[in-house]
């Protein structure tokens, strides 16, 4: 079998001290941290398309990178990847991949060519997976980069470009179940709004659950085991995306009677662009069992979209996983790393840097959040600040036995009622850093 990075040797773990560049500091993947190994904590997943498809073009500039892994031919170039992927797959040691239909194959004239080459491809796909003992974490259908799609998918004003997603998600659930997926991920690449002088809200909307729906009808009708996903983000490319935030997402869900089957893949770059904190989005992902998956990257705060970079913020990392493991870890979810290089890292090695500093920093995330988590006092702290509820008036309120003729009588007993307590928000700062850096 042909090379695609013969320079590039196993990654192994050296430990922090190493100066080899190709190593891990951090991640060492049968290392128990909290009763699991690394590896089963972190279930690191590779993204098909930045990995294997994004090659630097941007609005200003053609691909830097060559992403043809030396074929000519469409299907063959198709072919050079899968096989590339895995092996890069083999030497990071990433035991997941998630793909749209489109990173598969190029899409063809028609549906029915499309469904021929993902035919051919998926069955090398599955002969890999069953070779080195890949799995799929999730896969997810292309309904934003062809033109039919530029008012929207299922909140498209065209019935005929409504039916041509509905064939993608079906086509794309057989998939996932044929090749044992644990997830479905449904993010609304351009179901949004440009202006509401053309839109109608309502009725966009009512489709669109309308289309998940029909989808998690379908998947569960033919043995879909796994979480359907949405994945929420607030703007890009829409001016306004419907699915703006965690919270958002979870009241459409509801809305709609979805939210037995759906939860969130909750993108770090994503919650950053809603003006929330990553650990925002995973906290409120959680306190309404919707916590589902993850997708780990960063962007930079001084730049107004969507960069998808490689996360290296030991903070955000440590944040992430305290969120993760406090509410219990991944099941059918992991973290995938949605996240591409800069244009200017176009060597072929580029890749295994970008995957090593994300690894090694969700692997440091994790070290510490267990640190912070067996310190206890951050916990410890939390759970004294509201005390007050355990007894007297405070275990009425928590318990649900006063009412508000009650209160106010309480209240009018009490006199003045001053700030009774600190936030300690300076402390508890200092406090954690001197747990991850003592
Ligand atoms: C784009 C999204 C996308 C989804 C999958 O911003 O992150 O890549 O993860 O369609
Ligand atoms: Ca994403
Ligand atoms: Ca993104």
């Amino acid at each position: 079998m042909k090379e695609f990075f013969p320079e590039i040797k196993n990654i192994k773990y050296e430990g922090p001290k190493s100066k080899e560049p190709l190593s891990f500091k951090y991640y060492n993947p049968e290392e128990k941290i909290m009763g699991k190994t690394m590896r089963e904590q972190l279930k690191f997943a590779m993204a098909y398309w930045h990995t294997l498809c994004a090659d630097g073009t941007d609005m200003f500039g053609i691909g830097t990178m060559d992403k043809s892994f030396g074929g000519s031919s469409s299907m063959e170039i198709s072919k050079n990847k899968v096989y590339a992927g895995f092996e890069l797959m083999n030497k990071l040691g990433v035991d997941y991949f998630c793909f749209h239909d489109r990173d598969l194959v190029s899409e063809g004239e028609t549906l029915a060519d499309f469904h021929r080459d993902l035919e051919v491809i998926v069955g090398i796909v599955e002969e890999q997976m069953k070779e080195h003992g890949k799995k799929l974490l999730w896969a997810t259908a292309n309904m934003f980069s062809h033109p039919r799609y530029a008012h929207g998918a299922g909140t498209s004003c065209d019935p005929d470009v409504f039916a041509y997603a509905a064939a993608q998600i079906k086509q794309a659930i057989d998939i996932d179940i044929r090749l044992g997926g644990s997830g479905y991920v449904f993010w609304g690449g351009r179901e949004g709004y440009e202006t509401l002088l053309n839109t109608d809200m309502g009725f966009e909307l009512d489709n669109m659950a309308y289309l998940l729906t029909m989808a998690r009808d379908y998947g569960r009708a033919h043995g879909f085991k796994g979480d359907f996903y949405i994945e929420p983000k607030p703007k890009e490319p829409t001016k306004h995306q419907y699915d703006f935030d965690a919270a958002t997402v979870i009241g459409f869900l509801r809305k709609y009677g979805l939210d037995g089957d759906f939860k969130l893949n909750i993108e770090a770059n994503h919650a950053t662009l809603a003006a929330h904190t990553f650990q925002h989005e995973l906290r409120t992902a959680a306190i309404n069992n919707m916590f589902g998956s993850v997708d780990a990257n960063q962007g930079d705060c001084l730049l107004g979209w969507d960069t998808d970079q490689f996360p290296t913020n030991i903070y955000e990392t440590t944040l992430a996983m305290y969120e993760i493991i406090k509410c219990g870890g991944f099941t059918n979810g992991g973290l995938n790393f949605d996240a591409k290089l800069r244009r200017a890292s176009a060597r072929p090695e580029d890749i295994f840097y970008g995957f090593i500093s994300g690894m090694d920093s969700f692997a440091l995330g994790l070290r510490l959040a267990a640190k912070i988590i067996e310190d206890g006092r951050l916990d410890e702290f939390v759970k004294s600040r509201y005390a007050g509820f355990e007894t007297g008036i405070g275990a009425d309120i928590k318990n649900r036995r006063t009412s508000l003729e009650a209160l106010s009588d309480y209240a009018f007993s009490l006199g003045r009622v001053g700030l009774s307590s600190s936030g300690r928000q300076e402390y508890l700062e200092s406090l954690i850093n001197s747990v991850m850096f003592g």
